[in-house]
């Protein structure tokens, strides 16, 4: 067992966090234990870039362009889905799933659902509360867990179709 007190190895992992603004006062919690959750474990400010979109609908576009840029291990996302009176709210859960889904796969970098789906807003923020189920530090475990599995792979061989999207599979060889 490590002594306490000695400081964490800095981690050399880069993430990319997309958070939406709808239900802020939800989200903003889930930003800042997700913040804290990738400080604790040696993740540097600086290696972090957040990005705000107005809701859960606008996650996947800017989730699979920032995965595009090749300049992170793993993306976050987080947001709050809190269903209301209209079928809206099914509709913003499924497509918001399937975008978030589709980015890991097409791009093959980790991609990591933080987006809560509650009935009440009362369910949001007990969801987003770093006391009881911290959801947003449970991502920031989950990225840390998945850049570091996808690294055992290295740059493994793209499929005909789907991550060209991505130049971190783009970039030529070595020596060429
Ligand atoms: N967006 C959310 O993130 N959460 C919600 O609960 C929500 N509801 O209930 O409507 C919501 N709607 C906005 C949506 O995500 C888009 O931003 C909007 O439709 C514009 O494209």
């Amino acid at each position: 067992m490590k002594p306490s007190g000695v400081p964490r190895p800095r981690s050399q992992f880069r993430f990319g966090i997309v958070v939406s603004l709808f239900n802020r006062s939800v989200t903003s919690r889930l930003l800042a234990s997700c913040l804290d959750g990738l400080a604790r474990q040696g993740v540097k400010r600086s290696a972090i870039e957040v990005v705000k979109v107005p809701g859960a609908f606008e996650i996947p576009l800017v989730a699979r362009t920032m995965a595009a840029t090749g300049r992170f291990d793993a993306i976050i996302c987080l947001g709050a889905v809190i269903r209301g009176e209209t079928p809206h709210f099914d509709y913003i859960c499924a497509e918001t799933t399937r975008g978030i889904g589709q980015v890991a796969l097409e791009t093959g970098i980790p991609v990591i659902f933080g987006v809560l789906t509650t009935e009440t807003v009362s369910q949001a923020v007990e969801r987003a509360d770093p006391s009881t189920f911290d959801r947003g530090g449970a991502a920031a475990k989950a990225a840390v867990q998945m850049a570091k599995v996808m690294k055992r792979f290295g740059k493994t061989t793209p499929p005909k179709e789907g991550w060209a999207l991505s130049r971190r599979w783009n970039k030529p060889p070595s020596g060429h």
